[in-house]
């Protein structure tokens, strides 16, 4: 999973980018993505290795109308390989650093508008491609031109191409495509501490708007503040965060809504050698899932025992567990859940 961080000029796209994936010099990198159950399983059985789960970020270049088409347009198809968007909205002041809406709501309306004018063109030309081809089509390319012709209304209508209702076939026919429009998008408000306290900023409600109207997933969170917590120690953190209403970072928080936007939930194994968390799609069974640990695992699989997380928070040990008999045994085809803890039972 690669998430492309996207957004105007100075709207602090590197500083989340850093704050993600730590003080690198590139523009790709890996985050570990902080959960707090991780922490206490791996207090809990005190493994020689404890693994998060991770996520690779891009960060882009920051997008203005000022930019030349081509500059544009070389910026735009970064966004190709990535599988979902974080939008980096600027709302924090700061006279010291230029910027060229001074106005969140203004702002993300650009990113929205160009994102969906670059859909519109690939519709657009594609359609035309398929008209004049001095021969017949074939069924495949007839089921893609009755899609984008459905793409092109929808964005013609100022509607994303994730918000059309659509078939699977359709979807199979423009998955070639690579609409960006059909990739998820998270707005990341960028506030200053002022603003956050205030919960106001210059274009809050347009914001929101965009937000509700494309039912994107929004977090507002204070970028260059929370780098400044992370340098913190533990308790002092803590502190900061309770002072400012709450209970865990901005960082914390995105892991959340970008799992939930994608998804995405987490599992876990446990044990003497390592304690993990796995990151597999909503709705995928014990089976599948098995084989994210291994192919072998998922041929020789058996059966698996499940704890809940929140049960062994509750029970504290696996004694408890089993003598409260909230160890619970899944077949195949039943459905892994957010924070299960998993033991696999396989042969090869
Ligand atoms: N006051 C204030 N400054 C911030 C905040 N977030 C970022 N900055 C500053 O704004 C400047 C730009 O931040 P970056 O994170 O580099 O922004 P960017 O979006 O990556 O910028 P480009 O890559 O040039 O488009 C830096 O000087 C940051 O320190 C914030 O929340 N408050
Ligand atoms: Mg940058």
């Amino acid at each position: 999973m690669k998430i492309g961080i996207y957004g105007a000029p100075y709207s602090g796209k590197t500083t989340v980018f850093k704050l993600l994936v730590g003080e690198i010099n590139e523009s790709i990198g890996v985050a570990k993505i902080h959960d707090r159950r991780v922490d206490y399983l791996s207090e809990m059985y005190n493994p020689k290795k404890t693994t998060y789960a991770t996520m690779e970020f891009v960060d882009l270049p920051g997008l203005s109308p000022e930019l030349p088409r081509k500059e544009k347009n070389q910026i735009l198809g970064k966004i190709q390989n990535v599988d979902a968007l974080l939008w980096v909205v600027r709302a924090f002041q700061d006279e010291s650093v230029p910027s060229y809406f001074n106005d969140a709501g203004k702002e993300s309306e650009y990113l929205h508008d160009e994102l969906l004018i670059r859909d519109l063109d690939m519709a657009e030309t594609n359609i035309e491609k398929l008209k004049n081809a001095k021969r017949k089509l074939t069924r495949e390319e007839e089921h893609q031109l009755l899609a984008l012709e459905k793409c092109e209304s929808a964005l013609n209508d100022g509607k994303f191409v994730n918000l059309i209702d659509l078939s699977d076939d359709e979807k199979r026919a423009l998955s070639s495509f690579g609409f960006f429009t059909m990739k998820k998008s998270i707005v990341a408000v960028n506030l200053d501490e002022e603003s956050f306290r205030k919960n106001s900023y210059k274009g809050k409600e347009k914001v929101n708007d965009i937000v509700n109207e494309n039912s994107l997933s929004m977090i507002e969170m204070c970028g260059k503040l929370e780098m400044e917590i992370n340098e913190l120690e533990e308790d002092e953190r803590k502190e900061f965060l309770n002072d400012l209403g709450l209970k865990e970072s901005g960082i914390e928080r995105l892991a959340k809504i970008v799992y939930s936007s994608l998804d995405l939930i987490s599992f876990f194994t446990v044990g003497e050698d390592e304690v993990k968390a796995w990151t597999i799609k909503k709705g995928m069974n014990f089976k599948k899932a098995a084989g994210k640990i291994h192919t072998d695992i998922e041929r020789g699989f058996i059966r698996a025992e499940v704890i809940k997380f929140s049960d062994m928070e509750k029970m504290g040990s696996m004694k408890e567990i089993k003598a409260n008999g909230l160890l619970r045994l899944e077949g195949k085809d039943s459905i892994v859940e957010d924070g299960d803890i998993v033991n696999i039972r396989f042969n090869v």
